[in-house]
C-alpha cells in the first residue's frame, strides 16, 4: 500500500510587529497535529509556516523604526524563527512571500492560469482600503468612520486594477461545502460562511498599482504588466502550493497536493472568507485540487477582552516561555483553549493551571514514582508498545486536541489515585516481591502517559521516559510557582 501522506499549513504571518498570542496558538495547535499524525499515525508529513510579507503596513512600520523594508523584514523573520524554535514548532518549511526562488514563479503560474480561464479582467474600481486587514471594506462596516477592528480611518483608493473572476463559482464552492469536499471546522464555521454565499460571491480586486515607496523585491509582479503587483491575498494564498514546488520543481507539490487526500489549513476565524471563497475560487479557476479539511480556531482574549496595549492585558509569548518553558506553554495552549471556540488566557489562569496540572499533578507524579523506582527497583525497563487508547486517536482525529489531553490527565488521576490505594510504601516493608511488581506496574503506566505526551509537550515526554529507562528520579520538571 502507498504510504499515506498528511499535508498541514499554518497561516503566513504579518512580519509588521513580532508574533503575539494568536501566532503561538495557531502554530501550536498545528504543530501538535502533525506531531501526532508524524509519530502515531505514521504518515509522511509536510509541515508548512511562514511570512506574509508583501503588503503596505509591514512597509508602514519599517519606515516608522526608520528601515530599509526588506531589512526591517530580515530582522522580524529572525525573531519568528527564534520563537518557534522555543515553542518547539516542528515545520519542515518556511515559506516567505519574498522569495523569489521559492515564492514567486508559482504565484505567476497560478496567475496565468487563471488568465487563460478568462478569470482575470480590468476594471476602474472605487473603494475604501483597510491597511490592518489588507483588503477593502465597505461603508456600511465602519464605525464612527473607521475600521472597528482596526481602529484606523480606511484610505480611499480610485485605481484601475485587475480583477479576479470569483463570482463566477459562488455554486461550485457551496456544492463542496454543503457536501463536505471541502470540509469546514466546526460546523458554526460551516454554516457561518455559508451564509456569505447565499449573497453570491463578489468579484475581488486583484492587484495594485506598485508603490513608488516599495522597493525592488517587495510584491509580486503581475505576469505582463509591470506597472502592477498581485493583491496581497491573492499573492499568500498561493504560497500553499508555491511552497511546494507548484510551477517550477512541482515534486513535493505532486506528493503533498494533487495526490495526497490527506491536506488541510489551520486557520483563525478572522480570515475564513479568504480560504474558503477565495482561495477554493482561484483554485477551481486553474483547475487545481482543493484542500480538503480547513480548521478554524477561535480567538484567545484576556479576561474576556481582546488583548491591546490600550487595556494593559497583553500577554507576549516569550514572557510566558521564559517563565514557565515551553512544554507548560504548549500544554496551556492545546488543553484550555478549546479548537473550535475563543477562549481566555490571564497571567493568573496560567499560573493556577500550572500548580495545579503540571506542579502537583504530572511533576509531583513522576517524581513519587520515580523515587520508589529508585528506591526500591534494581534497573529500569521500556514497556512494550500498548497502541494508542482509542479516545486519545478519536479525539485527535477530530482535532479536539484538549479532549485528547483531558483524557491523559485522568489517567495522570487514576495513576495518583492507584499510589494511595496500593501503599507500595508500606507493603515494602512487608513483603518486598508483592512491593516491587507495584512499583514496577506503576513506572509502566507513568511511561505510557509520557508517550500519549509525545505530541504535546515532547520535553516532557523524553525526560520521563529516560528517567524511566535508567531508574533515576527525573530533574524537578514543572518547579512550584508562588
Ligand atoms: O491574517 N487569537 O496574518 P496575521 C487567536 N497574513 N488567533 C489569532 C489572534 C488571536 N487573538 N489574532 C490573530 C494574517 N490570530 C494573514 C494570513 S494566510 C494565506 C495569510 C490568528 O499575522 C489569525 O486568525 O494577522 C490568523 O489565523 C493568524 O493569527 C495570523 O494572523
Amino acid at each position: 500500500m502507498a504510504e499515506k501522506k498528511f499535508y498541514l499549513t499554518t497561516p503566513i504571518f504579518y512580519p509588521n510587529a513580532k508574533l503575539h498570542m494568536g501566532h503561538a496558538y495557531t502554530t501550536t495547535l498545528s504543530d501538535v497535529l502533525v506531531r501526532y499524525h508524524r509519530h502515531f499515525v505514521e504518515e509522511k508529513t509536510y509541515f508548512l509556516t511562514g511570512s506574509d510579507e508583501n503588503t503596505q503596513k509591514m512597509v508602514d512600520s519599517a519606515r516608522k523604526e526608520g528601515k530599509e523594508p526588506l531589512v526591517f523584514l530580515d530582522e522580524i523573520v529572525d525573531k519568528f524563527s527564534g520563537l518557534f524554535k522555543t515553542l518547539d514548532i516542528s515545520y519542515d518549511q518556511f515559506i516567505r512571500t519574498t522569495d523569489q526562488q521559492a515564492h514567486w514563479p508559482g504565484a505567476i503560474a497560478l496567475w496565468n492560469k487563471l488568465v487563460e480561464s478568462g478569470d482575470i479582467y480590468k476594471k476602474e474600481y472605487e473603494g475604501l482600503y483597510c491597511t490592518g486587514h489588507e483588503a477593502f471594506i465597505t461603508e456600511k462596516d465602519l464605525v464612527d468612520g473607521k475600521c472597528p477592528d482596526h481602529g484606523t480611518v480606511p484610505e480611499r483608493i480610485k485605481e484601475e486594477n485587475y480583477f479576479f473572476r470569483l463570482s463566477r463559482y459562488t455554486e461550485d464552492i457551496r456544492k463542496k461545502i454543503i457536501s463536505d469536499e471541502l470540509r469546514i471546522v466546526p460546523a458554526t464555521r460551516k454554516r457561518e460562511i455559508l451564509s456569505l454565499f447565499d449573497e453570491g460571491l463578489q468579484d475581488v480586486s486583484f492587484s495594485r498599482p506598485r508603490k513608488a515607496d516599495w522597493p525592488q523585491g517587495l510584491g509580486v509582479p503581475v505576469p505582463g504588466d509591470d506597472s502592477q503587483v498581485m493583491y496581497v491575498w491573492c499573492d499568500a494564498l498561493s504560497n500553499y502550493i508555491t511552497a511546494l514546488g507548484y510551477g517550477r520543481d512541482d515534486a513535493l507539490y505532486q506528493e503533498f497536493w494533487a495526490t495526497n487526500e490527506n491536506r488541510m489549513h489551520v486557520i483563525g476565524k478572522d480570515i475564513l472568507r479568504f480560504h474558503a471563497a477565495i482561495w477554493p475560487g482561484m483554485l477551481l479557476s486553474a483547475g487545481l485540487p482543493l484542500p480538503k479539511t480547513i480548521l478554524v480556531h477561535g480567538f484567545i482574549t484576556s479576561g474576556g477582552k481582546k488583548m491591546s496595549k490600550t487595556l494593559g492585558n497583553v500577554i507576549d509569548p516569550e514572557e510566558l516561555l521564559s517563565e514557565y518553558g515551553t512544554d507548560a506553554v504548549r500544554y496551556y495552549l492545546a488543553r484550555h483553549i478549546s479548537p473550535f471556540e475563543d477562549g481566555d488566557l490571564t497571567r493568573e489562569h496560567f499560573k493556577e493551571v500550572y500548580n495545579a496540572d503540571l506542579a502537583n499533578g504530572l511533576g509531583n507524579l513522576s517524581a513519587r514514582i520515580m523515587q520508589l523506582a529508585q528506591t526500591h527497583l534494581e534497573k529500569g525497563t521500556e514497556p512494550e508498545w500498548a497502541g494508542l487508547p482509542e479516545e486519545y486517536t478519536r479525539a485527535l482525529d477530530g482535532f479536539e486536541v484538549n479532549k485528547a489531553l483531558e483524557f491523559v490527565w485522568h489517567r495522570i488521576t487514576l495513576l495518583d489515585q492507584k499510589i494511595t490505594e496500593t501503599a507500595p510504601f508500606k507493603v515494602v516493608k512487608t513483603d518486598l516481591e508483592a512491593g516491587k511488581k507495584i512499583i514496577f506496574d506503576l513506572t509502566q503506566e507513568l511511561y505510557r502517559i509520557a508517550q500519549l505526551l509525545y505530541p504535546f509537550m515532547p520535553e516532557a515526554n523524553i525526560k520521563i521516559k529516560e528517567a524511566i529507562i535508567a531508574n533515576k528520579k527525573p530533574e524537578n520538571l514543572f518547579p512550584r510557582k508562588d
